[in-house]
């Protein structure tokens, strides 16, 4: 049913549009009712306001901490108008109906953001404000909630759309974006406690993002679905900036993020690198002298796949990597940064997207991660492991050689970033082989062999890039067959966990075939 709109309490942080919307109200004949700063607003502006204060009897006190947490302020935001005790309440106390909450919070987030200090964040955790909201929102029968800046339009257009009323429909739908609101916001301070706890353990959290982006739709095109980010400063797809092409898909995002979380691995400081993306995994990362060089090693690993992919870069895209992109078609580039020359090579590809992040990600940050299950979600922390050299055990008769360890350490931060079972062939510095996501382990090491032979026909080599090269596997091998599969392809050394029941088994292969092998005591799973 229709509510006229009558009296108004704005209470607004963010001050943005706030004098031309309290105007616009003001001139359909609504009484405005306003907090200390907000009233200074209205009032500078030439509006009429009345204070808040004047209807609690109170003054605003204690730094602000208690100025509308009053029965004047929540009885007329919570009275049932159509409830005769109610209306006697509220005639017997003096209590004025308010058909209409404008709030916007202390700015809890920005302050986290901007990096404020304990005191600081604690004084702008709001409490009258999500009271109020919480408030006139389990009230939408009556009473109509604002929570966001950008709502002010379409109220004005809902109250000329009905004669300076409000449609029952319309108080649901804000009343629902109001709840959003202040769970994200109570979700914001619960982690932001957490972590000044040093608490990493995701235990009794709550989970909340802002609503960043609608999608064209999700996975697939009957899907509807939107993008959320938590606020977090860490650089990345959430964060980028996009240069130029269409708005990115669902797809994109996941692969863009896949991609780079997948090249943040390698420090610019050891040279550049280069990751190319399908469906999430990798299918091709190759350090290089320069990024050109580093962009066609990964290029070369997987040529077919790496069409439509998407590539992340560890420093700044230059020109000469940008043109040699341009070759084939691309959905995504994203690198820390782009020079203005490689801006203007990619502006004439109009399809392409170019996102800068301005740093890579830290890898061992930590962060949670999420997955779905019908009926709730896993929560686990972000896989941050990581191996030196010194946590090598070496497992067979031969130990690597310089060249395989380097390439075996590559391997395995590679393998991180890859669905398990994952099973990688590197050489030099750059992947020759990814198998990725199969059910069997000895199916990706076959896989990732037989792509290499189908890359060396491609390219008019007589042997496969295979051949010489070491090889990384993200659990134990269980049986010796994935090991003797991968030493027929021509890998010299091999990275794994360990673990196995038949490891036994498994080093006497690999001794039989006069392999290396190396042991890591930690698993890269990724499902
Ligand atoms: O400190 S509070 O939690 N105590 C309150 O009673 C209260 N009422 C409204 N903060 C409170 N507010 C918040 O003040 C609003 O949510 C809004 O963000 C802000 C507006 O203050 P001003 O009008 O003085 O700029």
């Amino acid at each position: 049913h229709l509510v006229p709109l009558r009296r108004a309490l704005i209470s607004v942080s963010d001050k943005t549009g706030l004098i031309e919307f309290a105007r616009a109200l003001a001139t359909r004949g609504v009484e405005l009712l306003s907090t200390g700063g907000t009233a200074l607003t209205l009032r500078t502006a030439g509006l009429k306001v009345r204070d808040v204060a004047e209807v609690t009897g109170f003054p605003e006190m204690m730094d602000g901490r208690v100025k509308t947490l009053h029965p004047a302020v929540h009885g007329g935001l919570l009275a049932l108008r159509d409830d005769a005790e109610h209306l006697a309440a509220m005639a017997a106390h003096g209590i004025e109906p308010i058909d209409l909450l404008v709030v916007n919070l202390y700015p809890f987030e920005a302050t986290v953001a901007k990096g404020g200090d304990y005191a600081d964040c604690i004084e702008n955790i709001d409490i009258g404000g999500p009271a109020m909201i919480r408030a006139a929102a389990k009230n939408h029968a009556f009473v109509a909630v604002v929570v966001d800046v950008q709502d002010y339009d379409a109220v004005l257009a809902e109250l000329d759309a009905n004669g300076t009323q409000t449609s029952y429909a319309f108080r649901q739908k804000q009343a629902q974006i109001a709840y959003a609101r202040t769970a994200a916001y109570d979700a914001a301070v619960s982690t932001w406690m957490a972590a000044a706890l040093g608490e990493t353990a995701p235990r009794r959290r709550a989970f909340a993002g802002e609503l960043a982006q609608t999608l064209r739709y999700g996975e697939n095109p009957h899907q509807n679905a939107a993008f959320y980010t938590d606020g977090s400063a860490r650089p990345g797809v959430a964060t980028a900036r996009q240069w130029q092409g269409k708005e990115l898909s669902y797809n994109n995002i996941n692969d863009t993020d896949a991609a780079f979380e997948l090249v943040s691995e390698f420090a610019p400081a050891h040279g550049p690198a280069v990751a190319i993306i399908k469906h999430a995994n990798p299918c091709g990362v190759a350090r290089g002298e320069t990024l050109l060089e580093a962009y066609k090693r990964a290029y070369d690993c997987d040529r077919t796949s790496a069409f439509g992919g998407i590539i992340a870069l560890n420093q700044t895209l230059d020109a000469a990597t940008a043109e040699e992109i341009c070759k084939i078609f691309t959905e995504v580039v994203i690198a820390p940064d782009a020079c203005a020359e490689a801006r203007e090579i990619f502006a004439a590809k109009k399809n392409l997207r170019l996102l800068t992040t301005g740093a890579l990600a830290d890898p061992a940050a930590p962060i949670l991660g999420f997955r779905q299950v019908a009926g709730g979600f896993l929560v686990q922390d972000k896989d941050t492991g990581r191996i030196s050299r010194d946590d090598l055990k070496v497992v067979t008769k031969r130990a690597p050689t310089e060249q395989e360890l380097a390439d075996l350490m590559f391997a395995w931060t590679v393998a991180k970033h890859v669905k398990s079972n994952a099973i990688i062939y590197v050489k030099d510095g750059a992947t020759v082989g990814v198998g990725a996501g199969q059910m069997s382990r000895v199916d990706s090491t076959r896989i990732a062999a037989r792509k290499a032979v189908d890359m060396a026909e491609a390219l008019g080599m007589s042997d496969p890039l295979t051949r010489g090269s070491v090889v990384a596997s993200d659990a134990f091998f269980p049986f010796a067959d994935g090991l003797i599969t991968a030493a027929e392809a021509g890998a010299t050394a091999l990275i794994q966990p360990g673990g196995s029941m038949r490891d036994a088994e498994v080093i006497a292969a690999a001794d039989a075939a006069g392999l290396a092998m190396v042991f890591t005591g930690m698993r890269h799973f990724r499902h």
